[in-house]
Order: structure tokens, then C-alpha cells, then sequence
């Protein structure tokens, strides 16, 4: 990576389409936001002015994706994009097999049906929202392992996203090997706020899960991300391309969940990648069941060209280093300003810390889902709340999961955002900080069976 040439984190491309932007007035933002049951996920994308609600299939493309595009071959069976797919995946990524799926959710539903039977544990780093609901629906429990140091947001750890080995032994013991079809790992973590997992800590897990014969699934997500960060921050890896460091991570796995709409820079697509043959024959089974034929399970050939150059594009050196500049300068801003924030800065947002941010309001009152309310009220940003909300229900005792961390996510799709959009969205976070002792929670007044975080309804408390 030479920096030298370039100032900062500066993007290597130029902007050659745009999509116009418009903000509403006050009045306007405060009845959109009532008609969205105060929920950022129900406001119309017309009514938001800078939208960091994602990072997930909001991505620009590039001119080689698009141009990608116009190959597609929209063949019913056996399109030339699905090979280009399956050899990317192969060259990049190290997995023999390859079945692709709409999205990621979409490989975490076959995964979680073909492996996991009812009664079984499913230890991971963190849970994540459709990953632990697919392994609940399909009968298994998530177990967290993750280190301790994720659950605390002004925790400096580099590598927050490691899994504690003490806490998978514990659970190994106490419900035995054959009870845990595999172990979830996930790099970069989402929940915890983005934290990476370092290689020495994939390659101990590893050799652990060898020794008792458990498999590990990596949700490769946001992998390059992680990469990017094993590269900066773990010693030995300084001189190695992202390339050759997330072949390395995927070598200590069996098997990859994949969403595209994150690290792949498209707007969908997903995939499942194996080395297990048994595995893999299920899963082609499934998905012409649950997705599309086993060429091109739920997606346009043009997709899955634009998903395969996209991957080509994401290990890019100079691409991934301003990605993670620009969300690092946000950070680094409101840290200057004392907001709270979850640190280290994450990889693909800055997480707010509600808890901190809005000390007098209880977790029942929704702090991070008010909080990310407030934001689009002040000047049209949106967020997501990621918190309370997220964690959703304890199936057993029906009450609220309490996690630890109560956060909002403003989440910065690849490509997108100028500097100067940054400046607009650490200046509307400062001015709701500035009012922050005012503010007042929310109660939920309608609450879906699943996911709830998407389409739950609030009204403001008295
Ligand atoms: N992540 C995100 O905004 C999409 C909406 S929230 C459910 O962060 C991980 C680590 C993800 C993820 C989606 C999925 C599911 C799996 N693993 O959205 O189905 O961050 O493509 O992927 C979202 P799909």
C-alpha cells in the first residue's frame, strides 16, 4: 500500500453518476417520522436526506461492475456468470463448491436447515439478527463466546470479534461435541461494532474444533473488512496483500455464508461456499427448492457477473483503505467532540452508544431507537438502532433479551458518501447531543413475531 502520492484516506475514484438528494423541512421530517411508527426502517428513502441506515446493498458499482452487467447471461441453466461467480469464489475465497442464494440470509436458511437438528447448540462470536433466527427456527440455540471485552464499548482491544476459547470448552463440556453441528464465526462482527477477529485467534479456534471434530462456517460478510484490519493491526501481516490473508482466514473454515450486498459492492446477492461434498449436495437440493436452480439460486446472471467482479474489486488495496478511512475519519471526529462511541472504530460504521449518550433514559424506554428518531428529526439522517430492539425476544421466557450493548449504527455504504456528507452527519449527531437531556424514550406499540427491529412501531412517552 503506498500511501505517499495521496492525501489521507482519499478515494480512489472519481464520481461519474449522481442521484440527487433533497432535505425536508422540520415540519415535513417530524410527520414522516410519526407516519414511520418512529422506526427508521419504515421511512420512505425520499424523505431521508444522508442515509446511513446500511452498508448492505446500497453500494455504488463501479463502471467495470456495470459494464459486467450488460454480459449478463440470463440463461434459465448454466450461465457463464455463474461459472465466473464459481471461479471467483474459488480463487478468492478457497471454498471447492459454491451454491449461490439471493442474499445472505437466503445461505444461512439452507446452512442452518441441512446442518443443525433440533436440540442442538450453535456457539458463534456474537449473535447476529437473521443468522441466530434461522439457527432458532431450525431448532438449535445460539450460545455467544465471544471474548467479554465485545460487550463493553470503550474497551480498546484490537480484536474485539475473537472468540474466548474458555467460554466454547465450557459449553463443549458441558453439552458435549456431537451437539454442535459447527461454530459460527463471523469477521468483521457486526453487533459488537464492527471488531475484527485476528488470525492467531482463528488459527487457536481452529486447531480447538479440529481436536473435537466441530466445524467452523465463517459469515464471510464483511471478511475483507477483517482483513484490512489484520493487516494493520496484527504483527506479521503488515507486507501481506488482503488477498492472501483472507484465503488465509477462509482456510481455517469449512464452509462460508456469504451476504454480497456488503464487501462485494452490489446491490444483491449471496452466496453458500463448502468443502464438504455430503454438505454441498444437500444444499444444491435445497436451494432449487427455496431460491432458484443450483446456477443461479435467486439471481440474475447480471448479478452474480456484477457479485464476481465485485469481488475482484473489493480485496483492492486502495479501495479498502480509504472504505475504512472514511468511516474512521467520521469516528475520529465525534470522538474529538466527546460523543460516546463504540471504539475501536469499527470497519463498516460508527456505532453511537446510547446508553452514554442518553444516561437518564432506562433500556425500556428504547434509548438507541429514540436516539436514532432524534438523528433523522434534526436534519434527515438515518441510522439504525441497534440494541434492545435488535436483540429481540428470549423464546423461552418471552421476555426482552437485555444486551449489553445499546447502540446506533451509522452504517457508511461503499462508494457513496462524499466528505463533506460526513462533516453534515458528525454535525447533526453533535447539535442532538446538545440537547440530549431533553429528549424523552418511546414505548412500542406494535411488535412483529420476527426481527422486530424492521417493522416494529413506537410513539413517544409523556
Ligand atoms: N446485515 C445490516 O444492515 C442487513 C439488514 S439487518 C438484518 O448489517 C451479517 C454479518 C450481516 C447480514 C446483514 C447478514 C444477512 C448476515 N450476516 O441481509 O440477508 O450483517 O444479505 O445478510 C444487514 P442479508
Amino acid at each position: 500500500m503506498d500511501q505517499s502520492p495521496r492525501r489521507s484516506w482519499a478515494e480512489p475514484f472519481k464520481i461519474k453518476m449522481v442521484e440527487p438528494l433533497k432535505m425536508l423541512t422540520q415540519e415535513e421530517r417530524k410527520r414522516a417520522l410519526t407516519g414511520a411508527g418512529y422506526n427508521t426502517f419504515l421511512l420512505r428513502s425520499e424523505d431521508v436526506y444522508i442515509d446511513l441506515l446500511t452498508d448492505s446493498g446500497t453500494n455504488a458499482m463501479s463502471d467495470w461492475q456495470w459494464a459486467g452487467m450488460m454480459l449478463g447471461d440470463e440463461a434459465y441453466a448454466g450461465s457463464r456468470n455463474y461459472y465466473n461467480l464459481e471461479e471467483a469464489v474459488a480463487r478468492y475465497y478457497g471454498y471447492k463448491y459454491l451454491v449461490p442464494t439471493h442474499q445472505g440470509r437466503g445461505a444461512e436458511h439452507l446452512l442452518s436447515r441441512i446442518l443443525i437438528k433440533p436440540g442442538t447448540y450453535v456457539p458463534g462470536n456474537m449473535y447476529f439478527t437473521t443468522t441466530r433466527l434461522h439457527q432458532e427456527l431450525a431448532g438449535g440455540t445460539f450460545v455467544d463466546v465471544i471474548v467479554d471485552e465485545a460487550h463493553d464499548p470503550a474497551n480498546l482491544n484490537p480484536f474485539k470479534g475473537n472468540v474466548d476459547l474458555n467460554k466454547l470448552e465450557t459449553l463443549v463440556k458441558k453439552v458435549g461435541a456431537d451437539k454442535i453441528p459447527y461454530l459460527s464465526v463471523a469477521a468483521t462482527v457486526n453487533m459488537a461494532g464492527g471488531q475484527p477477529i485476528s488470525m492467531a485467534n482463528l488459527k487457536e479456534v481452529r486447531k480447538y474444533c479440529r481436536s473435537k471434530g466441530i466445524r467452523m462456517v465463517l459469515d464471510a460478510t464483511r471478511a475483507v473488512e477483517n482483513a484490512y484490519f489484520i493487516k494493520v493491526r496484527e504483527k506479521g501481516y503488515a507486507n501481506v496483500s488482503l488477498a492472501k490473508i483472507l484465503r488465509e482466514m477462509c482456510s481455517y473454515t469449512d464452509a462460508a455464508t456469504m451476504s454480497g450486498k456488503k464487501d462485494l459492492l452490489v446491490n444483491i446477492g449471496g452466496f453458500l461456499a463448502l468443502n464438504e461434498k455430503d454438505v454441498f449436495e444437500e444444499a444444491r437440493n435445497m436451494v432449487v427448492v427455496y431460491e432458484g436452480l443450483h446456477t443461479y439460486g435467486g439471481l440474475a446472471g447480471r448479478d452474480m457477473e456484477a457479485m464476481a467482479r465485485g469481488i475482484v474489486e473489493a480485496v483492492s488495496e486502495d479501495h479498502m483503505r480509504a472504505r475504512i478511512g472514511q468511516v474512521e475519519y467520521v469516528g475520529e471526529k465525534l470522538i474529538k467532540a466527546g460523543i460516546p462511541i463504540v471504539r475501536p472504530i469499527g470497519g463498516h460504521a460508527v456505532f453511537l452508544d446510547a446508553k452514554v449518550f442518553l444516561p437518564h433514559l432506562k433500556q425500556v424506554s428504547f434509548p438507541a431507537q429514540t436516539l436514532a428518531a432524534e438523528l433523522y428529526l434534526e436534519s434527515g439522517l438515518r441510522s439504525m438502532e441497534r440494541g434492545i430492539v435488535s436483540a429481540g425476544r428470549n423464546k423461552e421466557t418471552g421476555d426482552h433479551y437485555y444486551p449489553k450493548l445499546e447502540l446506533v449504527r451509522l452504517t457508511f455504504p461503499r462508494r457513496v458518501y462524499t466528505q463533506a456528507h460526513c462533516d453534515v452527519s458528525v454535525e447533526t449527531v453533535e447539535a442532538v447531543y446538545q440537547r440530549r437531556s431533553k429528549i424523552k424514550g418511546l414505548k412500542m406499540v406494535y411488535e412483529p413475531k420476527y426481527l422486530r427491529f424492521f417493522q416494529a412501531r413506537f410513539e413517544p412517552t409523556r
